[in-house]
């Protein structure tokens, strides 16, 4: 419990979605009618941000062009989509059965609605932010294991078939990003766009908890442009399995016993210069269990340790 409390508290920059350590320029989700081939594969994205216990003053969850239709985006035919952001806190947020699932379906809307919204081609907050709340920091679920209060964020493409691309912020202003000194955002299931640019490389970073000891990566419509690899203390690059155009892909990996409670660096290298490449990854554990993306790396970037041969 403490040695989390300080592995959250060392990530003072864990506010924008996605982070600057990441490289991915955006989250997406599409309207329900789109194909799933353009790189979403269920239409509604889930995050969750951990706000640490002293934090005594009003947060504000914001959102960075929720509309559909101008600055970001990806249209395809005119710009019909609507988009929705639900904001949940309370008992259940996180804990309640079946919350944590690759597939956003039955229970996972569970705890108290706190805002909500809904976007479409309106221009008002075109290329801006939006902003939900105040909420008291104690609207969230306190969880001991994730280390504070737990609040969700939905995205859901309820209509159209255009993907909208938007960015999170969690601020203690509502006119500003000022940052929650030690809050941090996590997801289970995460949906982005790439880099347009050859060559670039994006990063996400799985958490390893104690029990870990293998893990299997499932990545979906990676069109098969480039290749992933995993760096950490104990690898120096392992190759993972790609996925080609709307399928889904999984690679089995060994968790050695130097990478629990850790992140993995699990890096994403892409070739072609082709824009709009969405994809979606998940992670489970031996057990099945969906592991959380960290958007600060718990523990820092991870960095592979080399081993010093010893003479005899
Ligand atoms: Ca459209
Ligand atoms: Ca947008
Ligand atoms: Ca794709």
């Amino acid at each position: 419990m403490i040695f989390f409390l300080c592995m959250i508290a060392s990530s003072a920059t864990g506010q924008l979605v996605p982070s600057a350590d990441e490289n991915i320029p955006c989250l997406v989700t599409f309207g329900r009618e789109a194909e799933t081939s353009y790189g979403d594969d269920d239409f509604s994205q889930v995050f969750f941000c951990v706000i640490p216990r002293d934090q005594m003053s009003a947060i504000y969850i914001r959102v960075y062009d929720p509309d559909i239709g101008n600055t970001l985006d990806e249209l395809i035919g005119e710009a019909n989509t609507k988009c929705r952001f639900e904001i949940y806190g309370g008992n259940g947020t996180i804990s309640a059965k079946n919350v944590i699932k690759e597939s956003p379906s039955g229970n996972y809307k569970s705890g108290i609605l706190l805002g909500s919204k809904i976007f479409d081609n309106k221009k008002d907050y075109d290329g801006k932010w939006y902003t939900f709340g105040p909420f008291n920091p104690l609207e969230g679920e306190m969880m001991e294991e994730y280390g504070g209060y737990i609040f969700k964020i939905i995205a859901e493409g309820i209509s159209g078939n255009d993907g909208n691309q938007y960015k999170y912020f969690l601020s203690s202003n509502p006119t500003e990003n000022i940052p929650v000194e030690g809050s941090n955002f996590f997801t289970f299931e995460y949906t982005f766009v790439l880099n347009a640019a050859p060559n670039s490389v994006s990063h996400i970073y799985p958490y390893m908890d104690k029990n870990v000891v293998a893990i299997k990566i499932n990545t979906f419509d990676f069109d098969s442009d480039g290749h992933l690899r995993i760096v950490s203390i104990g690898k120096k690059g392992e190759m993972v399995s790609i996925s080609g155009e709307n399928e889904w892909v999984t690679s089995r990996h060994i968790i050695s016993d130097e990478e629990k409670k850790t992140s993995l660096d699990i890096q994403i290298i892409k070739t072609s210069g082709a824009k709009n490449n969405n994809m979606v990854f998940f992670i489970t554990n031996q057990y099945g269990e969906l592991m959380p993306f960290y958007t600060v790396p718990i523990g820092g970037i991870p960095k592979y340790k080399y081993k010093i041969a010893v003479k005899r």
